[in-house]
Order: structure tokens, then sequence, then C-alpha cells
């Protein structure tokens, strides 16, 4: 495609934070540390996670970027940046999390496959660009609209990158057509992150952002826009990012039983903790965030000193000195929320936090009821321990 290439080796990587937690260097995947995660709500780009399936694509020439759009539609288009740049520009706060956030701590559990992640493959950005419905208007397909007149259903976003488990071939992944013509899902074709131009990591020069759902569906690099009848047949849509019972292994495995994970279930984590702490101090502060999928707020957040026998409820917030209520019309529906909690310890003790959505959906208590091969959505209560006194004790 004209403006945009896709190295097939890593020579051409971009520069990254030395802060940064490599989980795998090609592709490159990376997280910030827990404490640095917490340190604002909005993730600076550097400590924002990236999780990549190949080599990072190059813009050569911008003005010769387009989009192609087509399908069945009774317009297709080719889209150019100058287009896109024309249309009302949105800001949106919206939280991404990858599937594999939490995954290292499955494997603990019984052995899953796949990336290494501990607490931190998650961040949360103001996201700029033109809404999904806006640009498919350009093309003649109205604001919600579930089918067009030639049946079309679905919207893959298909990318440019390398991707091993393509073949070769380019990462993508589908949505719903109402969803992408629904202007109050905030689907975005985003061009920034954070008031700056997005970088090569997170998809420069244009990425969709699915708010709400998986990571995993916000294709970077956007090359091409198909309509299409059914869902996306690519790996990353079929073979991997579903959720399967514990009873499922590689030996008995039927991918085309599930469907493709779309909302992000609720999930919490400490942050200002690490798994094992030696601390001073009989106080020690409980921080971290917690956020659902589908924009979903967090109704509560509880906080264990006694491994879950009993429970306080933590603080929330998103800005200070704004009160955090779920639904609130000045609360980030697509965001996390911290939570803190002041607590004095005994000699040793198991930190637990779990948040509660405002449908009431609770995380599970163990790792083991939601096991899977894959070793997606670790959403279970999420346990530090703390004891006072030195390492070498
Ligand atoms: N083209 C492309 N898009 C992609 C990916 C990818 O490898 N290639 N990874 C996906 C996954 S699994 C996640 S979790 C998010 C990560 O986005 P980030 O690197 O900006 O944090 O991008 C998604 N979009
Ligand atoms: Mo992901």
């Amino acid at each position: 495609m004209p403006g945009l290439t896709a190295p097939s080796d890593y020579s051409r990587e971009p520069p990254r934070h030395p802060s940064l937690k490599i989980n795998s260097k090609e592709p490159f995947n990376a997280e910030p540390p827990r404490l640095a995660l917490i340190s604002s709500y909005v993730t600076p780009v550097d400590y924002f996670y990236k999780r990549n399936h190949g080599p990072i694509p190059i813009v050569e020439d911008i003005d010769r970027y387009f989009v192609s759009i087509s399908g069945l539609v009774q317009n297709p288009k080719d889209i150019f940046m100058k287009d896109i740049w024309s249309l009302p520009k949105y800001t949106v706060t919206a939280t991404l999390q990858c599937a594999g956030n939490r995954r290292t701590a499955m494997s603990k559990t019984r052995k899953v496959k796949g990336v290494g992640w501990d607490v931190a493959a998650i961040g949360n950005a103001v996201w700029g660009g033109a809404k999904l419905t806006d640009v498919l208007e350009l093309i003649g397909v109205p604001k919600l609209t579930s089918v067009t007149p030639l049946g079309g259903k679905h919207i893959e976003f298909v990318s440019i990158d390398k991707c091993k488990e393509e073949h070769g071939g380019p990462y993508k992944a589908s949505i719903p057509l109402s969803q992408a013509t629904n202007p109050v899902a905030d689907v975005l074709l985003a061009y920034e992150m954070n008031g700056e131009p997005l970088n090569r990591d997170h998809g420069y020069p244009l990425r969709v952002i699915v708010p709400g759902v998986i990571g995993a569906r916000s294709v970077k690099w956007l090359d091409s826009i198909n309509i299409i009848a059914e869902e996306c047949q690519g790996f990353f849509m079929q073979k991997d990012y579903k959720m399967f019972p514990p009873s499922v292994d590689w030996e008995n495995i039927n991918w085309s039983t599930r469907n493709p994970q779309m909302d992000f279930p609720v999930q919490s984590a400490i942050c200002s903790l690490e798994d094992i702490n030696f601390v001073k101090h009989e106080k020690i502060t409980i921080k971290g965030y917690a956020v659902s999928g589908g924009g979903r707020g967090i109704e509560r957040v509880d906080v264990s000193i006694d491994g879950g026998k009993t429970w306080v409820e933590a603080s929330r917030y998103q800005k200070p000195g704004i009160p955090y209520n779920a639904g609130d019309s000045c609360s980030d529906k697509w965001a996390w929320v911290f939570f803190q909690a002041e607590a004095e310890v005994p000699q040793s003790a198991e930190i637990v936090a779990k948040a509660v959505d405002i449908a009431a959906n609770v995380q599970p208590e163990n790792v083991e009821v939601i096991w899977n091969l894959r070793g997606i959505l670790n959403t279970s209560w999420h346990r530090v321990h703390v004891r006072i006194g030195h390492s070498n004790m």
C-alpha cells in the first residue's frame, strides 16, 4: 500500500522507554512497573503497555496514505488522512486492556500458552480522532445500521503488519456493524493519543479504538476496512482470544464452539504493592485500578487484609476533586477508576482486592475456576502478601 509499509524483520523498531518490563522482544511486548502504572489517571504514552504481533510498520508518505473501504457496500472508497481530519474530532478517554493481562499468575495454577504479563497490560489514554460512524457516512452507510442493503453485518479492520500467526499476513479483527455505526459506542479511528499524534508503537498513522472491548479488537496501523456478512475469519478472531472452560485443553479443543471475546469482564489489581512485600511499618496504602467492559462503571471496590475473610470498601476516583460515581455524566464511562485504602497490617498479611461493576458483576475468588488454556481474562481476586520486617528475616 502506498504511504505505509511493513518491515519483515525487527531492524527498524522505534525507541522505547527503558523502565518498561519486556515480556517478549520480537515482537515487542512490554508493560510498565506497577507503581508507574498508577502514577497518573491518564497513562503517559511511554508507560503505556505495548502489544505487538510483528515488526512495527512505517509510514513513508502520509499524503499518500489511505484506508480503502469496500465489501458489501454500494460505494467503496479510499479515505485519505485529509478526509479523516476534516470530520469532527472527538476525544474519548478509554482504557485499553489486553485479554492476556495477569496471564503469568494464571500459569502458576496450570501452564497456559501466551506472552506472560503481570498486572500492567492495561492503560488509560485520551484518544483523539473521527468517529467510525462519521467515516462510514462518507461511503453512504448511515448511523445505526445493523445490516447494509447488500447484507453486510460486520466490519473488518485489516492492518499491514506481518504476523507469524497469520503466516506472514496482517493482523485483523471485526466488530458488529451495529456497534460501529452507533455514535454512543464511541468507536474511533484515532490519530491522536494524549493530545499527540499516535506514535509508531501505538498505530501511527491511524488505529481503531473500540472502547470497553478487549484490546485485540483495536487494530493498529489501519490499512483497509471491509464490510462483510460474517465475522472476520482471521486467526486472532477465530483461533485466539476466545474463553474456554477449564475442561478444554489442547488435545480436545474445538475453536468453532466459542465466540470471539469482545467486552472485557470486571477487573481490578493492586499496584502499590508487589506480590511479596517486606515493609517497615504497620500502616500501608493499598492502591490500584478497577475497570469493567461495555461502559459499565465500577460500583465498588472491596479490600481485605486477611485473605478475604473480612472486607472494607476502598475510595474510588478518576479525577482529583471530582467524586466518582458510576454512570454520572462527569465520569469517564470507558475508563478505569483508581481505588485507595489505608490499612494497619499485622506481622504478616494477605491483601486482596475485588471490584464490583454497576451490573453487580464481581471478580471470581480463584483463578482455578476461570483457568483457560490460552490464559486470557484472569480477573480473579488480586492478592499480594505483606510482611513486616526485612527480606532476610
Ligand atoms: N495491527 C495490529 N493491531 C493490534 C495488535 C497487533 O499486533 N497488530 N495487537 C492487538 C492487541 S492484542 C492489543 S492488546 C492492542 C494493544 O495496543 P497497544 O500496543 O497500543 O497497547 O492492540 C491490538 N491491535
Ligand atoms: Mo491483547
